[in-house]
């Protein structure tokens, strides 16, 4: 017998396009898909939930996100908008530095109790997992501090959560002018304690002229490989550094932002299989005008995930729907492509594909259900939430959260 039937609903497997089976049910039992077709073949369960004509698809992945931080740039964004220059505001103490500041000031609690409410408007939206990365920290305690709350989040809140250690994010001020030296600390300290105290689930690194050089982000990546963690990379966001081909030559899970990356790097990700993580939010608050190139990389059959990137610099985004949207609407994706972005392929930017990201039996019972017509709804709202119920390998809840839980 099943844990649990959710009758009378479109399912959406996301296998091949929307993998659409309408007029379906599936069952659970033990956390995990143990079921699914046609609603005539349902057989009785334990609990039996009538899905009154929803759309199911698997629980939303965000699988970019520094949604863990202290503190916003608000400031920042209001002064530029009154004339402030990007100078002016680097004088004032502002840009990243201000949100290391900030995180570093913030002790264990504030971190949580900061964080929390941007976590749970994702929640609100259908998101059963989210990535969360380090980076404003900088050292070894504020990012064990940030590491440890993001694992924390994934154990008060109905959500997986995946970490990623991004040490190399940028040059904390203690290091001004010996970037070789944080980087040894990177590779040979922060990152063996933090991946021996089970805190690290990937590494991450900047790529980009304002940040690291491909040589210190391949010596991350090494020091990665040796402790068997797998790596993404933050790639060709604002120019072209051959980030892209350098993380797919470490078998990187993902290259993430990609505006400005060339067809070399396309072809790399292509053999290597690495994802593409798109990130519309950012290119929108920052006012980029060149765009991932999407047909290159559809044509190589590079798989396309969407995020929010949610962080407080370049992207104050908490709404994987809106992101969909802005994927569409920005750079011309489909709203299937929008919703395997969110979904299937970002399951593998996470690597975690053998376990969510689609409606197969065996995999985790990760769901969302959805008050809408068809699956491109999703897409095309801006601002509106059609989200019914979550289910959470196999827990049903209410798509709002409350907190503190009772
Ligand atoms: N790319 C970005 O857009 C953010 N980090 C990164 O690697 C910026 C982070 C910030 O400004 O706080
Ligand atoms: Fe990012």
């Amino acid at each position: 017998m099943h844990d649990l039937l959710i009758a009378n609903v479109h399912l959406a497997t996301m296998l091949d396009g929307y993998g659409e089976l309408r007029d379906g049910a599936i069952a659970v039992k033990d956390g995990r898909i143990a079921w699914l077709g046609a609603e005539a073949d349902a057989a009785p369960a334990t609990r039996t939930i009538d899905g009154a004509g929803a759309w199911l698809t698997p629980g939303l992945i965000d699988c970019h996100t520094h949604i863990v931080h202290a503190g916003n740039r608000s400031s920042e964004f209001e002064a530029r908008l009154n004339g402030a220059s990007y100078e002016d505001i680097a004088r004032a103490g502002g840009g990243i530095m201000s949100t290391v500041r900030a995180t570093r000031a913030a002790g264990s609690e504030a971190l949580l109790h900061e964080s929390v409410p941007r976590v749970l408007r994702l929640l609100a939206e259908g998101v059963t997992t989210v990535e969360i990365k380090s980076g404003y920290g900088l050292a070894m305690d504020s990012e064990h501090a940030m590491l440890a709350t993001a694992r924390r989040i994934g154990a008060v809140l109905p959500v997986r959560v995946a970490t990623t250690f991004l040490g190399a994010h940028a040059l904390p001020p203690d290091y001004a002018r010996r970037s070789e030296d944080y980087i040894d600390a990177v590779c040979t300290q922060m990152l063996p304690e933090l991946a021996r105290a089970g805190l690290v689930d990937a590494v991450d690194a900047f790529c980009e002229r304002i940040a690291f050089t491909p040589a210190q982000t391949e010596r991350v990546f090494a020091a990665a490989a040796a402790l068997g963690l797998p790596v993404k990379l933050h790639a060709e966001q604002l120019s072209d550094q051959g980030g892209a081909a350098l993380v797919a030559r470490y078998h990187g899970l993902s290259a993430d932002h990609l505006e400005h990356v060339t067809q070399a790097g396309i072809d790399a990700m292509a053999a290597a299989g690495t994802v593409a993580v798109l990130l519309p939010g950012a290119y929108y608050f920052l006012r980029e005008t060149q765009p991932p190139p999407v047909a290159a990389l559809r044509s190589a059959g590079v798989p396309m995930a969407i995020a929010t990137d949610c962080n407080p610099g370049t992207s104050p985004l908490t709404s994987l729907l809106l992101a969909m949207n802005m994927a569409c609407t920005l750079w011309r994706l489909t709203p299937a492509e929008a919703l395997a972005g969110c979904t299937v392929h970002a399951a593998r930017a996470l690597g975690l594909q053998h376990d969510i990201g689609t409606l197969e039996v065996g995999k985790c019972a990760d769901f969302a259900l959805w008050d809408i017509a068809r699956p491109a709804d999703l897409a095309y709202a801006m601002g509106f939430n059609p989200c019914r119920m979550v289910v959470n390998a196999g827990v049903p809840r209410a798509p709002v959260v409350s907190w503190p839980q009772p």
